[in-house]
């Protein structure tokens, strides 16, 4: 009797301390929450937070000042609250502030630069490299929808300085989006450019108004719809991983998110960032920066990303808050 009151006991502390944040941890190493689903899964690997890979470490050394710019954004359309009568709907983004050298483009050579993620509704975020051309969203179903933009660098990590996110609520009315083919495979890092568009086979032909034509940045919409998010209230706002991981590019994969409203405890605020991957062990991010896992196994993965308060509680705001982001992964056979 007296040894099960102990076991009790003791069952409870490990509950306690395994499953319950502890707010004393205040880094974004190591710090374990609760199991998801405590099951052994190959598929979820063992996940650990590596360094900032070096090759980014030489990019931002290469970039010099501009890696520390303080990009600002405005939307100059969708106007707020404006009605688009086309499943077009054509983005334009003013760029200002504090830009130390910052200015988005691809390089031809390497296919890679500064560029904006665009986010319409919930989907994954598209890339805009080019501000000088509108970036189009094709397809875009009739209903009420949300735009999130933000700077990010090439390597796809945002830029989180006060200005670089904007928000804007706009409706499509009468736009005649094609409702029965939704979705285009998302290609991840690849740009829906022409080029890119031609081969992914992806788009079929367009009129020539709507779609892939020479020089046009853009990206056929998945069907969605605005959430409820109040643009007052905490806002997370996922961006990475997403698309494909090669090789070496799969040893630390990034996971980096924009952040509204709110403050991280180890930023000195309320709020944390949850995170599991593949359904695995839940985690905490407790400061506001770009964290690298590595160990994810092989294959398609995925990646859940939520804001909660102190006590683990889900921050909703518009269902945005809870975001499960796919990628893949793409690894050489082991070699013994
Ligand atoms: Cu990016």
């Amino acid at each position: 009797m007296q040894k099960t009151k102990i076991l009790a006991f003791l069952i409870t502390i490990a509950f306690a301390m395994g499953c319950g944040p502890d707010p004393s941890q205040n880094s974004n190493t190591a710090n374990t929450g609760g199991n998801v689903n405590s099951e052994p899964d190959a598929n979820r690997g063992t996940i650990t937070i590596a360094e900032r890979p070096a090759k980014i470490k030489e990019m931002m050394a290469a970039r010099g000042e501009q890696d520390s710019a303080a990009p600002t954004l405005e939307i100059v359309s969708p106007a707020a609250g404006s009605t688009i009568n086309s499943s077009t709907v054509k983005v334009r983004l003013k760029l200002g502030g504090d830009l130390k050298g910052y200015m988005p483009g691809m390089d031809p050579q390497t296919r890679m630069g500064n560029h904006i993620h665009v986010i319409l509704d919930n989907q994954p975020y598209e890339a805009y490299y080019n501000l000088r051309r509108e970036f189009e969203l094709w397809n875009v179903a009739d209903g009420e929808h949300t735009l999130r933009v933000f700077a990010s660098r090439p390597w796809h990590e945002s830029y989180k300085n006060e200005g670089s996110f904007q928000m804007v609520r706009f409706t499509v009315k009468g736009g005649k989006a094609d409702a029965s083919k939704p979705t285009t495979t998302s290609t991840g890092n690849t740009m829906a450019d022409p080029a890119a568009a031609a081969n992914a086979n992806a788009v079929p032909a367009p009129p020539p108004t709507d779609g892939p034509r020479p020089g046009i940045e853009g990206k056929k919409m998945q069907n969605s719809a605005a959430g409820q998010a109040d643009p007052s209230k905490p806002l997370l706002t996922f961006s990475r991983p997403k698309g494909e991981y090669r090789d070496a590019d799969a040893d630390a994969i990034m996971v980096d998110f924009w952040l509204a409203n709110a403050k991280l405890v180890g930023d000195g605020g309320d709020y944390r960032v949850r995170y599991s991957i593949n359904g695995g062990e839940a985690r905490f991010i407790d400061k506001w920066e770009p964290i690298w896992v590595s160990g994810v196994p092989a294959g398609r993965a995925f990646i859940t990303l939520e804001l909660v308060d102190k006590n683990g509680g889900l921050v909703d705001n518009g269902g945005y808050n809870s975001t499960t982001g796919y990628f893949m992964v793409l690894k050489p056979a082991p070699q013994n």
